[in-house]
């Protein structure tokens, strides 16, 4: 397969201004019918190239007429039309089988309803088309179809007519006022329900709210439209940015290959992230929903209102939405814990990627399947990239540049050069250097060191940045890095700072822009050795390197004024200690508890003046992949084993603190009174997190108690986090805990994936085998791609002893469905694939194995092109 590269963009030579879809909807025959107001947008003569995939061409006219044979020339994906007239109409009948499509891309049927998605080239598999985010288009959509079996057709924008036809059949016609890429469109057809609710803009517009879903569905709704309401407002609050259609429409499929989809006025979801009650979604559900509704919902101007000039520039509009939907929820409750989940992310599985062969900047250069660049470097480092250009102008700086690229752009596909020049002429900065950002792969290192000079009061820091080299990019410039930093006395108190040439000391933290190589930062006035508290709230995705000692880890863990810094003080404290304790594992040696450490946690689980949610964070223990990422040759055991006998250590040693704190939790913990709110979920995530301590012990009463909150608990967060922790306690009252789940949930697709989530992630003996047993489940699937995430993807990605067993048995069953999966679904498949694509950070044996698999699959004929990608990229 060829690769697509961003300096062949040109733009289209035709414009659709109008077109008209008829739909006669049936499962395994759909008739599409379209007519194509086309003009030419160059003078001369120019060929129309359209998109099709998998599609059968039943009849074409233009103005009325067939064409001549010689100028139609139709292949697999194209269709390309010669010598029309500069200004035309083209009509076109197409066949589809929305049943037949398993890829899930398109027009497909999911639970006997149809429903399509269309991002990214969805929309040439429904008919042939300019498939391109630069083609914009005014839609109108007719919908024919059985009454019966589906009393619900929607499509984008306005109802505009509907009404009975012969047979039992209906019609609706829809109008979308506003002209949009063909990978906003959307149709959804079916026997949905809806929960119905309203919204008045800021200029005093009335929208209709709708969430439509499967009947038995409909008590599960009411978080979606709080979060919907909500986010509303929160954009005409922070942004100004007003909704301009009359209705919003949210549906919720079982079958979706990815989260949700924003198209104009009817957004697809996953029913992972709408559907929620206390009893079946945990409180981590609760927040994943509010933040993909709010995702979804600000696309409506930073992305469809404005959208993307071609793929390449895809963070214009995810980096920026990833952006706003993190700003909202940090809105939403304490702002430190919000950065934290999303740093975690970002380090453990962002770092990864920027560090493996799918390296590819925020704005890639090339790609051979669009779909593989949805990706966290495009997302997540897309949001950061973004956030540091709010650090660099300030947050009102910001809100004048978005404004002005809202201004500037409305109705347009541009680029994230446009988005920058925004930001640049509104707040008259040279962000020049600052675009490195988009056009350089790779995590930038910042090496810090300190040295005081007690004599001329002064402190005096250096600072080098680097960047490895990724693949096509072995040299890097420097980039334009916010560095925020203070400095901190003994007491804890913030020293004002004067750097070198400043005449007046300025209290509080300061942002240091670097741009070159290297940097020396010289502060007077500087009355004690300082430690200093550096890349506060996490100013940059960079790693830093300061070599702190544990002692000053533990004084920033008690006393940096940084919310994000404390906690990110006993993270490196952490790591430290693990990856010493790894040491020992591969030596032979017992490994140890750091008696300092052991104090500065103890200190922060007593300390009742923080809040539970900063507290829980505090005392999780970086994660296994996290660990990983800082080892040269990755252990997967010796890590496993480090952190859980840290976890056990810590359980022992704390045990009667931690049951203190657990039980002073109690009474807080239900959901009875409306306890969906921040503090509470701090409280139930605290008391879960004692009680995981209190089970990694192996003391005797602890299954016990973990038993009695599962079958007390009101909440699915405390039934979860009493199973999660039986994870630990092999025995029967793990077996007998997990029976009552499975039995009680069978008929709740998203909370029996939990079930699934949790076995697949298992890590005692025999974990293969029972993901094999999970697999012949009555109620596995290997169609449905929550199921496949709950079972494979939760193996390949979070059970890593397991995966990369030493005998290559894990990485053979990830092979064999990865195949078995790409004739089905390619873009599910292809996510599978990077489980095994790091295989060089690991030993020679692990390495030949996997090596072995990818080979395997390269050779696979018929591979799809988002496999091949991945693979060949893997190996290469
Ligand atoms: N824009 C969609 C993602 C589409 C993925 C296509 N493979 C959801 C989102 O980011 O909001
Ligand atoms: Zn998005």
């Amino acid at each position: 397969p060829a690769a697509i590269h961003l300096t062949d963009y040109a733009p289209p030579q035709w414009r659709i201004e109008q077109v008209d879809l008829c739909f006669l909807l049936d499962p395994a025959d759909t008739r599409v019918r379209s007519r194509l107001q086309l003009r030419r947008t160059v003078s001369q003569e120019a060929p129309l190239v359209l998109q099709g995939e998998e599609l059968k061409l039943i009849s074409l006219t233009v103005d009325g007429q067939p064409m001549a044979s010689g100028n139609l020339h139709q292949d697999e994906n194209s269709l390309t039309l010669h010598e029309l007239p500069a200004q035309c109409t083209l009509e076109m009948e197409t066949a589809i089988s929305p049943e037949a499509n398993t890829a899930l891309s398109g027009l497909y049927v999911s639970g006997g309803n149809f429903c399509t998605q269309c991002e990214a080239e969805g929309f040439r598999r429904i008919t042939w088309f300019l498939d391109r985010p630069d083609a914009m288009t005014l839609f109108t959509v007719r919908i024919e179809a059985d009454k019966a079996r589906y009393p619900v057709l929607l499509s984008n924008g306005n109802l505009t007519d509907s009404g009975d036809l012969p047979e039992g059949r209906h019609y609706v016609v829809w109008h979308d006022p506003f002209p949009k890429p063909s990978y906003l469109f959307a149709l959804v057809a079916g026997d949905l329900v809806c929960q119905q609710d309203r919204f008045t803009t800021c200029s005093g517009r009335e929208v209709d709210l709708r969430i439509y879903v499967q009947r038995h569905n409909l008590d599960k709704c009411d978080h979606a439209m709080r979060s919907l309401q909500k986010s509303m407002r929160w954009d005409e609050d922070t942004y100004g940015r007003e909704y301009d259609l009359d209705i919003y429409m949210i549906v919720a499929v079982d079958d979706f290959n990815m989260g949700a989809m924003e198209n104009k006025g009817l957004n697809v979801f996953n029913s992972k992230y709408v559907l929620a009650r206390p009893d079946t979604a945990t409180d981590d559900d609760f927040v994943a929903i509010d933040s993909v509704i709010a995702h979804e919902y600000f696309h409506n101007w930073s992305g469809n209102r404005v959208t993307c000039r071609d793929w390449f520039q895809l963070s214009l509009k995810e980096g920026l939405t990833v952006f706003r939907d993190q700003e909202y929820t940090a809105d939403q409750s304490l702002r430190a814990v919000k950065r934290i989940g999303d740093v975690q992310r970002l380090r453990s599985l962002q770092f990864p990627e920027d560090a493996g062969p799918m390296a590819h900047p925020v704005r890639p250069q090339s790609y051979i399947e669009i779909n593989n660049f949805y990706t966290m470097t495009v997302y997540e480092k897309g949001a950061e990239v973004v956030r540091m250009i709010q650090t660099l102008v300030g947050r009102e700086g910001f809100r004048r540049g978005l404004d002005l690229y809202f201004e500037r752009h409305d109705g347009q596909a541009v680029t994230t050069d446009d988005f920058v020049r925004a930001m640049e002429d509104a707040n008259a900065r040279d962000l020049r250097r600052f675009r490195r950002w988009y056009d350089q792969a790779g995590t930038p290192v910042l090496d810090v060191a300190g040295e005081y000079d007690a004599a001329s009061a002064s402190y005096r820091l250096t600072v080098r940045q680097s960047c490895p080299p990724t693949q096509g990019q072995s040299e890097k410039l420097p980039f334009h890095i916010p560095l925020t930093l203070a400095l901190l006395d003994s007491q804890g108190r913030e020293i004002p700072l004067r750097l070198e040439g400043e005449s007046q000391a300025s209290p509080g933290e300061r942002v240091i822009e670097l741009t070159a190589p290297d940097h020396v930062l010289v502060f007077h006035d500087v009355p004690e050795a300082p430690v200093p508290s550096l890349l506060r709230g996490f100013s940059a995705p960079v790693k830093l390197r300061f070599p702190y000692t544990h002692e000053e880890l533990a004084f920033l863990m008690g006393h940096d004024t940084d919310d994000f810094n404390r906690w990110e003080a006993g993270q490196q404290f952490a790591v430290q200690m693990l990856q010493g304790q790894i040491h020992d594992i591969q030596a032979g040696r017992e490994p140890m508890l750091d008696p300092l450490f052991q104090e500065a946690f103890a200190r922060v689980l007593d300390n009742d003046t923080l809040d539970t949610a900063l507290v829980a964070e505090a005392l999780t223990l970086p994660g296994e992949t996290y660990l990983a990422e800082q080892m040269q040759v990755v252990d997967v055991d010796a890590i496993h084993q480090a952190r859980q006998f840290t976890r056990r250590a810590l359980g022992e040693a704390l045990a009667a603190r931690f049951r203190a704190v657990y039980d002073a939790l109690r009474d807080s913990s239900g959901v009875a009174g409306e306890q969906m709110d921040a503090a509470a979920m701090g409280r139930r995530r605290l008391r879960n997190l004692c009680l995981a301590y209190l089970c990694a012990t192996g003391e005797e009463s602890a299954p016990s108690l973990a038993e009695a909150q599962y079958q007390a608990a009101d909440n699915m967060t405390d039934a979860m986090g009493a199973l999660r922790a039986l994870m630990d306690c092999p025995g029967a009252i793990q077996e007998r805990s997990l029976a009552h789940f499975e039995a009680r949930w069978r008929d709740e697709p998203l909370v029996l994936d939990k079930w699934f989530g949790l076995q697949a992630t298992a890590s005692d003996a025999g974990a293969l085998e029972r993901v094999r047993r999970l697999m012949q489940h009555p109620r596995f699937s290997i169609r449905n791609p929550n199921r496949v995430r709950a079972v494979l993807g939760a193996f390949a990605m979070a059970n890593p002893v397991h995966f990369h067993a030493a005998d290559g048995s894990g990485y053979e069953l990830i092979t064999n469905q990865v195949l078995e999966l790409d004739a089905l679904n390619p873009q599910i498949a292809a996510r599978l694939v990077t489980s095994l694509s790091r295989w060089k950070r690991f030993d020679a044996q692990r390495q030949g194995l996997m090596r072995t698999c990818l080979e395997r699959i390269v050779a696979h004929p018929g591979l799809s092109r988002d496999v091949y990608e991945i693979a060949s990229r893997s190996l290469g």
